[in-house]
């Protein structure tokens, strides 16, 4: 791990092994520059170590440019617990996840991803005090997918706007959803509420019917090929992440990418890709930053009109990241990377000051 985390430009990785509980997970820290760092705990069940190693390294230094971006005083850490959460998922192991969490004594504050949820954080936390994303009932923030489909929403509104000049008509806002989970399907209801043509593709059929039951008018997709070859204006990626790759970005008929997946371009040359396609991407974490800036609340007292008004600016970086990159002739992922990183070097030069 220590020639990794050199080579990743990580600060720490941290491999947990339990025996009892059968717990086995990595929490990767990838920068403290700006704060504790902050990012959830995936529970997945990962072919390998190697596979959950690779995710957790791309997802924490993911959450430091999030983090950064959004304005907070956060560093980047993710967690990833190799397993099935169906099944694996215990109260002892847990419970062990939350006493190696403890050990890393603030430097690392979990929350909720993939495969996890805020009782599982209520449990977490009884082993630990660094711990976000806990019920509401018990001070918590919630459910982050709450303000995640919010955000996404804003970087929608200002993508469309850039490309078509408003939201809204002339343009028939046919919006392609990739995962009606947790953010998805908030995401579809909202857009079919406000009048937009919503087709959905989800690989879980319970996920799927209740899409069909609650979301009136929701158009479904059988595969992912189904969604991107339709006639969509927007795509939001809203499962898991590497869905742009060369072959899926050839067949996509919107003009703007914009969803909450994290990690959503299978590797650094599909923004090019997207780019000489005209397509417009909306930098993932940008617009799904809602989620950590819900939680990120509940540090100081959770307060769901103050994460909200944190949550709207949003709408504003999106905008300024896009006027950045027309300006420096770059594209919109390169415009908020320089960002990101010019915020982390300048604080933490400033920070080391005595
Ligand atoms: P979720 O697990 O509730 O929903 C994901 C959905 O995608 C599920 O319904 C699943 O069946 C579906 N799915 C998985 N693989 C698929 C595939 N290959 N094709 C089609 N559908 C597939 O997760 P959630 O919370 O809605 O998150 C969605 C994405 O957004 C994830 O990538 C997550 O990391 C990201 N994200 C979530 C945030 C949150 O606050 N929940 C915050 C920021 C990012
Ligand atoms: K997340």
């Amino acid at each position: 791990a220590g020639v990794l985390s050199r080579e990743s430009g990580h600060e720490q990785v941290v491999f947990c092994h339990e025996p009892r509980s059968g717990l086995r997970a990595i929490i990767a820290i990838y920068s403290t520059a700006l704060g504790p760092a902050l990012g959830g705990t995936r529970f997945y069940p990962y072919a390998c170590e190697e596979d959950a190693l690779a995710d957790v390294l791309e997802l924490s230094k993911g959450m430091a440019y999030k983090n950064a971006i959004a304005g907070l005083d956060l560093g980047g850490g993710k967690a990833v617990i190799i397993g099935d959460p169906e099944r694996d998922k215990s109260e002892m192991l847990l419970r062990a996840f939350g006493r190696f969490v403890q050990s890393l004594a603030g430097r690392y504050i979990t929350a909720c991803d993939i495969g996890t949820f805020s009782a599982d954080m209520d449990v977490v936390a009884r082993e630990s005090s660094y711990v976000t994303g806990r019920s509401t009932e018990l001070g918590g923030a919630g459910d982050s997918a709450v303000l995640t489909a919010h955000g996404v929403l804003l970087g929608m509104r200002a993508a469309g706007e850039q490309v078509w000049g408003r939201w809204g008509a002339p343009w028939q806002r046919r919006i392609g959803i990739q995962g009606v989970g947790k953010v998805g399907f908030r995401l579809a209801r909202t857009l079919a509420e406000e009048g937009a043509t919503v087709i959905v593709h989800d690989v879980d059929q319970r996920a799927l019917d209740r899409a069909r039951a609650e979301i009136p008018g929701v158009q479904i997709a059988p595969d992912l090929d189904a969604l991107l070859t339709a006639d969509l204006d927007v795509f939001a990626p809203c499962a898991m992440g590497g869905v742009l790759d060369e072959r899926t970005v050839s067949r996509l008929s919107a003009r703007v990418v914009c969803g909450a997946a994290n990690n959503q371009l299978a590797d650094e040359t599909v923004a090019k890709l997207l780019d000489d396609r005209g397509i417009l991407y909306a930098p993932d974490y940008v617009v799904n930053a809602g989620g950590v800036i819900q939680v990120a609340d509940e540090i100081g007292g959770f307060d769901l009109v103050r994460a909200t008004k944190r949550a709207d600016r949003i709408y504003d970086v999106t905008r300024e990241i896009f006027r950045r990159g027309a300006a420096d002739r770059v594209r919109p992922d390169v415009a908020a990377a320089r960002i990101a990183e010019a915020r982390m070097a300048d604080l933490a030069a400033v920070r080391t000051v005595h």
